[in-house]
């Protein structure tokens, strides 16, 4: 802040002093005001220092490009300065589905290639190169290649040591504020890797052609020389780049060096997959696109297809890495909402469970409404991990018709508006770039939610316990909120006007990580409710599509024990709302 003083001296016997208060700006970078601290212009032709009259800098926000390189935005490639002036260059890969493998009669094939479709469902970045010794010096101040040169590709690494890279990468970057908790580096899966590679061609090379010959496939091979160093027009490594890139602008894709995937070399399925990871409980991982050796890769095990495999702590001189930046934590994910807030998904695998309950469950109505049936749901999908919260409900709608409290379950909505926040969730989530392919925001059917309610178990609750007592029990006080332990009952007697639910997540989760699918708010479903299940065989993606009512499951804070258990159903017309009723959304496959 500086105090800019003018004196303006009168001819007059008395001097008089004007003066106004600036805000002096020195920043690095290009300047940018806002208004409102969310959407930035650019200061057109600011001088540095930038001095603002006081009166508007009451009123705008300003920062320097720097703090807008915020974390990366799906969608835009983007570099990210490493130390002492090397860049990483990360591409945005678009998720889509493509065909992995070779196909029927590609010259130079393997029989782990089986050839099938996979669906990759979420977005991410590849490294537009392999990792460069200088940008593994700039991270790991060390550099163990074995042909040494700042722009070739950092070899003689294994797949720990590109694992620990990537670790520390992801932390300098957090620490550099460069990179939000949402995303981390790592190794591409297989999957990843191939579907990158591939950048859309069918074919033995990403420049669309194939291995012509049968003596191309152990010989030379001009095709794979127009994009790749291999064992004949190469000794050692050569600099990153230097080959034609593939159509998404990813180079050295095929040899230069052998790069580490994140999973093993499991083997392929014949049907489509979703998101696959290679599987197994051996120290192997996958590694991929072959190398400039000699001795060890032939033009064959430079193809997009070609699989090898070496053990964690394996280390060579042709092999390497390229990270990927991809959404943290397995598949469950971690929505952004406006205002700081943020929404839990859970993924839940597919899978086949028995839908209602035994015939002799305490409080249960095996007989009728929860006839015990068997139930297959053939997709994956993510359920919310709490109910949706006050806040949560306000950062997409902006409006909260409950009785206060940001981490209080939303309640006093209708069907129609959880359906309601749903589509809009979808629509933000959609614009922003974060919607996994062929997914949508709705609610859980009826069969979904008991499914990943049930999380495995048999039993009335999700704790693997049944109940003691029908009204009263320690069982359920475990796992959810209900009329005893709610404070359902004021001194007088009487129920709360104003409701008594608590905030998500505070009694025992199940199994698969979701709290209060027991009591705290009764949750709607998609599904209208029929008093009986329709029961022919096994009952596959099961839901009620006619009817007047529509589901509710998990009861509430006012509800006895046995109105809590997994099996337990209740309906209401959709336009009912009170304040013992709130939802939970799901992110599932679009119908
Ligand atoms: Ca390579
Ligand atoms: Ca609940």
């Amino acid at each position: 802040m500086g105090l800019a003083l003018t004196a303006v001296m009168g001819q007059a016997a008395e001097p008089t002093i004007d003066y106004s208060l600036e805000l002096k700006l020195a920043y690095t970078g290009t300047l940018y005001s806002s208004t409102d601290g969310v959407n930035w212009t650019r200061v057109e032709g600011a001088s540095n220092p930038y001095y603002v009259p006081i009166e508007d800098a009451k009123k705008l926000f300003f920062c320097s490009k720097d703090e807008l390189d915020q974390p990366p935005v799906p969608g835009d490639d983007f570099n990210t300065p490493l130390s002492g002036g090397v860049d990483l260059g990360m591409n945005w890969i678009e998720p889509g589905t493509f065909m992995m493998g070779s196909p029927e009669g590609e010259l130079g094939a393997d029989g782990d290639e089986i050839l099938h479709q996979v669906t990759l469902t979420s977005g991410y970045w590849l490294g537009k190169y392999e990792v460069t010794q200088a940008q593994y010096e700039a991270v790991m101040g060390e550099n163990p290649s074995r042909f040494k040169g700042a722009d070739l590709p950092v070899e003689n690494v294994s797949w720990e040591d590109a694992m620990a890279f990537c670790e520390k990468l992801t932390a300098q970057e957090r620490a550099e504020g460069r990179l939000s908790e949402a995303y981390e580096y790592t190794l591409p899966t297989e999957a990843q890797w191939e579907y990158a590679c591939r950048a859309g061609t069918t074919t033995a090379f990403n420049n669309g052609t194939n291995i012509e010959t049968e003596d191309e496939i152990y010989g030379k091979c001009p095709n794979l020389d127009e994009v790749g160093w291999y064992k004949y027009n190469s000794d050692d490594t050569h600099p990153a780049g230097q080959k034609k890139p593939n159509a998404w602008g990813l180079y050295d894709m095929h040899g230069n060096v052998w790069e580490w995937c994140l999973d093993r070399k499991s083997s392929y399925p014949t049907e489509a997959v979703t998101d696959p990871v290679g599987e197994g409980t051996d120290d192997y991982r996958a590694l991929r696109g072959g190398s400039y050796d000699y001795y060890r890769c032939e033009a064959k095990d430079c193809r997009s297809a070609a699989r090898r495999t070496g053990s964690t702590s394996m280390t060579s001189s042709d092999l390497g890495f390229r990270v990927a930046l991809v959404r943290t934590g397995s598949k469950n994910i971690l929505i952004p909402l406006a205002k700081g807030v943020n929404l839990n998904m859970v993924w839940i695998e597919p899978g086949t469970f028995m839908m209602g309950s035994p015939k002799d469950e305490l409080g249960g109505e095996g007989e009728s409404t929860e006839i015990q049936h068997q139930v297959k749901l053939t997709q994956g999908y993510w359920l919310g991990k709490y109910e949706v919260t006050q806040a949560q409900y306000e950062a997409v709608t902006g409006t909260n018709p409950s009785f206060g409290g940001a981490d209080l379950p939303v309640t006093r909505v209708s069907w129609y508006d959880a359906m309601a926040f749903c589509v809009k969730l979808t629509l933000i989530e959609r614009a922003a770039g974060r919607l996994p392919v062929g997914y949508e925001y709705t609610l859980p059917t009826e069969a979904q939610w008991e499914y990943a309610c049930r999380a495995g178990t048999t039993t009335a609750l999700n704790s693997g316990k049944d109940l003691s007592d029908k009204y009263e029990c320690p069982e359920m006080d475990e796992v959810g909120w209900y009329k005893y332990n709610s404070g359902y009952y004021n001194s007088d007697g009487y129920w709360m006007p104003e409701g008594k639910d608590h905030p998500v997540g505070q009694k025992q989760p199940n199994a698969w990580g979701l709290y209060d699918m027991h009591g705290n708010v009764q949750e709607w479903c998609l599904d209208w409710y029929r008093g009986l299940y329709l029961l022919s065989g096994e009952a596959i993606d099961p839901v009620g599509i006619t009817g007047t009512e529509r589901v509710l499951r998990g009861g509430s804070w006012s509800e006895l024990a046995f109105g809590c258990r997994s099996a337990y159903r209740y309906y209401q017309t959709p336009s009912y709302l009170s304040m013992i009723t709130g939802f939970r959304v799901a992110l599932a496959p679009m119908k």
